[in-house]
């Protein structure tokens, strides 16, 4: 039981510091991911899984939505912290009933997510009934009949809530729509409300389609690639080979980024033999922007383009696309032109030079990709910064042609596909339309709540079950304190988890943990047959996954299953969706997504082609934009940007590189050199002595909000590090209290973790 895991939880007394890492990647990386993993499975086992990472006969990375190449695939197609996410999900220690019997929830509830997540795989389905102290073991039928009467019971099926986090396949998450929507609501928030749910909202309104445009083949076709707000070393870390294979075909590379990333500045690419000695220099330039400056910058930037169309006209502005294929550029032209450069450098901290030698790279270059993720996703014009960036590059006709496009790079391997498969609480007509037609069911119209509303929701007593389909919701969410309280409040909360988190000691009157299959894991169906699932990455390419270790546990179900089963007893036979062979079988799954999902035609003949298959995209395959006016759209924004309150310092929340989200691999953020500790504050140097601290003080975080409210988290070792001045970054969760539940990003209703303004205090150790 529980071999190796921590039986104490670890403080940050042996926190230390280094100067960050240089290069990304290399041998070190190579011996950290085995030595993880050895640590978790065992040699065997470890050689086992990870020769099937990202094969084509194995299982897709539940780490990041990067894609796999299309041509030849090299023996390790992972990357350190794919290995890392593997291990999490593979280990043989297991938290078991008698593990339950132990630890009270009183007693789980004082630890760290990181030990929690070190006691390993959930073993057996638990139940906590109102006043019990322990989780105590329930069989399947039972959990289901529990949470099926506590369904019919509510008054209306909008008061539950139905969560879903970005591992679940796309067979899974087309049934638990499907169970959702036959119940009655459109209650499904997702974690893409917390991440990419901006970059949606932009490219829908601007390209007609709410996905990127680019494929994995363009960026060895790319002249110009701007990288922007993204930490690709730690969270996209197979992102770097493709960069520098388009650097090898003579790509320019731009960073925009607060922190210089350690893997943008070089790589180490440990595949090639050459990559485990020399490192190659990423990023060609690096512009190290304020916090939120991003909208200001592409503003200036376009500024700058029309200034260079009117020194050689014709050159700059790809006039017969914005002719044909754009609506509203008149306005846009008129309100570039309008924009003050003085104000773009005060808001991004730039000079004119960086401005001037971006935009000659922009006016000169044939192909242009601009990849983003959370620094920009996550602002409060978040939406409005990405549709400047869309701006910039249908200026210059940079969209559905090689080489050059929009590549918002997802997080969850599978959050795009989930969104594909209904997993969203606004879908559009023609899709509920489709899945009443396919099943026979009436799917309600109005729309559900997204992840901030349904944090309202259950606050305010409008919403009493919530259900989760993996994640770590009381975590990951903003304002901790009150969304702790709002799940607290709930008659019933429910978890279908592989791995113990925050989220099952935080819980409602009643709560249940039904413990599932990951992805690794061998999924037989009744007969003996390996069952498949299917995933979609960052660029559209939809294929299949295939688990093949042992499971930990006799007692866990696949995700399938337990949606199934749940509907069975939920709708009682006679049901008109045909649970019991959907559950048996997962081509009868594939089949009917293939008559409801849009592009999904022939999916099960597709899905097993040796590479799967790519979504249509239409803007990407024909330079069509299925838009309001038909065309692509140029938006107009007002210069928006972050001024430093008085005193006052803007922070964001990021991750480290030994974290999968609110999974705590380790107290190590090797690149950025912090060593055995996560409760740290970067911050400029001048900035810590500016505010009267010094190097290594202790100080506690307080946010203030417009309503006068304050929320403080404590004990952050102040570390000297290269940042803008009144910027500040400090890791998540740990200072999600901080962020307030109303800060949201405009249209997307996105969380703002990075930008919560905070005041220092000095740290007051209590006796
Ligand atoms: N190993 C690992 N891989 C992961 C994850 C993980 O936790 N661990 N999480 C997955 C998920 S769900 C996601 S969404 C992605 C997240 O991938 P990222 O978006 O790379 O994740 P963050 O750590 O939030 O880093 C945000 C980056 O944006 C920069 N930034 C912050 N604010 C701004 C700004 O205003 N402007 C600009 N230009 N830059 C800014 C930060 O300095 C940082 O480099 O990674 C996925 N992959
Ligand atoms: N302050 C701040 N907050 C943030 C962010 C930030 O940058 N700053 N980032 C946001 C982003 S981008 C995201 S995506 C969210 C992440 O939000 P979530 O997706 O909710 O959180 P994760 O930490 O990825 O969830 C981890 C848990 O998922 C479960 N799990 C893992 N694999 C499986 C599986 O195969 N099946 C099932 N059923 N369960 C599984 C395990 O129990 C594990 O403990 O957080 C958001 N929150
Ligand atoms: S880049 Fe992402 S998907 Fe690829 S191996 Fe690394 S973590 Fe897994
Ligand atoms: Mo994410």
């Amino acid at each position: 039981m529980h071999r190796n895991a921590p039986v104490s939880d670890p403080d940050d007394t042996g926190l230390t510091v280094t100067p960050p890492e240089r290069q990304a990647a290399g041998l070190t990386a190579v011996g950290v991911a085995l030595a993880r993993s050895v640590a978790e499975m065992g040699v065997v086992r470890t050689a086992r899984t990870l020769a099937r990472v990202n094969q084509r006969h194995g299982f897709d990375c539940p780490g990041c939505a990067w894609p796999e190449p299309t041509g030849h695939r090299r023996p390790a197609e992972f990357c350190e912290n794919g290995a890392k996410a593997v291990a999490e999900e593979a280990t043989l220690r297991t938290v078991t009933p008698e593990f339950f019997a132990e630890h009270s929830i009183a007693d789980l509830a004082t630890r760290s997510g990181y030990w929690l997540g070190q006691q390993g795989r959930l073993t057996h389905p638990m139940v906590v009934r109102p006043g019990d102290t322990h989780y105590s073991p329930i069989s399947w039928p039972d959990a289901y009949r529990l949470i099926a009467e506590t369904l019919r019971g509510l008054d209306d099926p909008n008061e539950a809530v139905f969560y879903t986090s970005g591992r679940t396949a796309n067979e899974t998450a087309f049934l638990y729509q499907l169970l959702v929507r036959s119940y009655g609501t459109n209650n499904l928030p997702d974690c893409s409300n917390m991440c990419h749910e901006s970059s949606g909202t932009a490219l829908t309104a601007s390209i007609g389609i709410g996905k990127g445009s680019v494929t994995i083949d363009d960026f060895a076709a790319a002249d110009l690639i701007l990288v922007a707000g993204q930490n690709p070393g730690t969270n996209h870390p197979r992102m770097l080979s493709a960069l520098a294979n388009a650097k090898a075909h003579g790509a320019t590379v731009i960073a925009i980024n607060p922190l210089p990333e350690t893997g943008l500045i070089a790589f180490r690419d440990p595949q090639t033999v050459q990559g485990l000695t020399s490192g190659v220099p990423i990023a060609d330039d690096f512009l190290q922007i304020r916090l939120g400056g991003d909208l200001a910058l592409f503003q200036g930037l376009a500024k700058l383009l029309f200034e260079a169309e009117d020194r050689a006209p014709g050159t700059v502005v790809d006039r017969a696309f914005v002719d044909d294929r754009t609506a509203g550029f008149t306005d846009y032209e008129k309100h570039m032109r309008a924009v003050d450069l003085d104000e773009v450098l005060t808001a991004t901290g730039l000079s004119r030079a960086d401005l001037d030698r971006t935009a000659a790279r922009l006016a000169a270059s044939k192909a242009t990709i601009i990849c983003w993720a959370m620094g920009l996703t996550q602002q409060r014009h978040g939406v409005a910064t990405i549709e400047e960036a869309t701006n910039l590059l249908l200026l210059r006709g940079m969209i559905g042609r090689p080489g050059a496009g929009v590549c918002p790079v997802r997080g969850h391997s599978n959050v795009q596909g989930d969104r594909t498969m209904g997993i969203f609480e606004r879908m559009p007509e023609s899709f509920l339309a489709a899945l009443d037609s396919e099943f026979g069911i009436r799917s309600p119209r109005a729309h559900g709540f997204d992840t901030v509303d349904a944090i309202r929701a259950m606050r305010d007593g409008r919403a009493k079950v919530f259900v989760a389909m993996g994640g770590n919701f009381a975590s990951a969410t903003p304002d901790t304190a009150a969304t702790e309280a709002a799940l607290r409040d709930c008659e019933l909360t429910v978890q279908v988890s592989t791995k113990l988190n925050r989220s099952h000691v935080v819980h409602g009157r009643t709560a249940l943990i039904l413990p599932t299959l990951g992805r690794t894991d061998l999924d037989l169906s009744p007969s003996g047959t390996k069952q498949q699932v299917s995933v979609e990455d960052s660029m559209s390419m939809v294929h299949l996954s295939t688990g093949r270790l042992r499971p930990v546990s006799t007692e866990l179900r696949s995700e399938i299953a337990i949606v199934c089963e749940l509907a069975e007893e939920l709708f009682g036979a006679g049901h008109p969706v045909p649970w019991p062979a959907f559950r048996t079988d997962y081509d009868r799954i594939r089949d009917a997504i293939a008559r409801v999902v849009p592009g999904c035609a022939d999916y099960n003949a597709k899905i097993r082609q040796p590479n799967g298959f790519q979504l249509p995209h239409p803007p990407r395959d024909s330079r069509e934009f299925r838009t309001d006016t038909g065309k692509a759209n140029f938006a107009v924004n007002p210069l928006t940007w972050l001024p430093v309150p008085d005193g006052r310092l803007i922070l964001q929340t990021l991750r480290s590189h030994d974290q999968y989200n609110t999974t705590i691999y380790g107290l190590d953020d090797r690149y950025r050199g912090i060593h055995h500790g996560r409760r740290v504050l970067l911050l400029h140097p001048d900035d810590i002595t500016g505010f009267g601290f010094r190097e290594g003080d202790s100080v506690d975080l307080i946010s203030e909000w417009t309503d006068g409210t304050e929320r403080r988290v404590s004990g952050f070792r102040l570390v000297g590090y290269s940042t803008p001045r009144g910027n500040a970054a400090a890791y998540y969760p740990e200072t999600n209290p901080l962020v307030p539940l109303d800060h949201v990003a405009d249209r997307s209703n996105t969380p703002v973790s990075k930008a919560v303004t905070i005041r220092l205090e000095p740290h007051v150790h209590r006796v």
